[in-house]
């Protein structure tokens, strides 16, 4: 029988290489079940996109993975949501939730400068997504921020916690939350693609695909599936 919506089967180890590939062999070895999640204190191979790393002292910061039994076309939709529930997860703690937001993709901003990263991956031979979350919560590298800016009470394991009910309290339909929480829109943005190229503009949109839609300086509009962006000044 499906779990219900409420439960997650949580597990938790002391070290590992990446929760996010040991997630991954688990579901191609047919051993974990939808909404299983696993929290780790330290990665010795943590994982960002494009094969980048994630760091973290051992012991400081969340790091986890969820499995969703879940088809690979909803992994956006998916990625989306776990960055709208660090977001929420997050702003409770703060009094002025605005500083709390999304850079596209699906990067996790406090004060304008990234608290955490998300990771969607799906197997070539089993089904379901694993999607990943690093949130600097007691520690940061230089030029990013951490939970503990504002909140020094915050435990991994308990933000944790906060981020599996703001998960569940998500509509069915995230489309206007995600949009409303991606504080690219509206932006100047930069957006660095593979092979050292740059690109400038406005950024106007998301499509139904999550591809961010720029208006580029010479007025052409572009669609980005893949790309680091830079928030530069307000476009207004
Ligand atoms: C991400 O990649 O932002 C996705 C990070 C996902 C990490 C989680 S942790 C649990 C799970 N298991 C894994 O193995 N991964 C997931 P990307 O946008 O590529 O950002 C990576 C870049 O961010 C690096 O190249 C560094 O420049 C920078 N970086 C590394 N560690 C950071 C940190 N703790 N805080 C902020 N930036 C960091």
């Amino acid at each position: 029988m499906a779990p219900t919506p409420s439960i997650w089967e949580l597990r938790e180890v002391t070290e590992t290489g990446s929760t996010n590939t040991d997630l991954l062999q688990a579901a191609e070895a047919g051993e974990i079940a939808h909404r299983t999640v696993l929290r780790t204190d330290h990665q010795t191979a943590g994982r960002g996109r494009l094969d980048r790393r994630w760091d973290a002292p051992a012991g400081t910061n969340l790091l986890a993975s969820m499995y969703l039994d879940m088809a690979p076309s909803k992994a956006v939709d998916a990625m989306h949501r776990v960055g709208l529930a660090v977001v929420e997860a997050v702003a409770e703690l703060e009094p002025t939730d605005s500083t709390v937001g999304l850079k596209w993709p699906n990067d996790v901003l406090l004060h304008g400068t990234k608290l955490a990263g998300v990771l969607a991956q799906r197997s070539t031979t089993a089904s379901g997504i694993v999607v990943g979350f690093g949130v600097n919560v007691g520690w940061a590298p230089p030029g990013a921020a951490r939970v503990h800016d504002v909140d020094t009470s915050v435990t991994p394991a308990g933000l944790l916690q906060r981020v599996l009910v703001a998960f569940d309290a998500l509509p069915d339909d995230i489309s206007s939350a995600y949009r409303a929480g991606l504080q690219t829109l509206g932006r100047r943005v930069r957006v660095e693609l593979p092979g050292s190229v740059n690109v400038f503009g406005e950024a106007v949109d998301v499509d139904a695909n999550g591809r961010l839609v720029v208006r580029l300086d010479d007025g052409l509009m572009r669609v980005f599936d893949v790309g680091d962006v830079v928030h530069l000044r307000s476009a207004s």
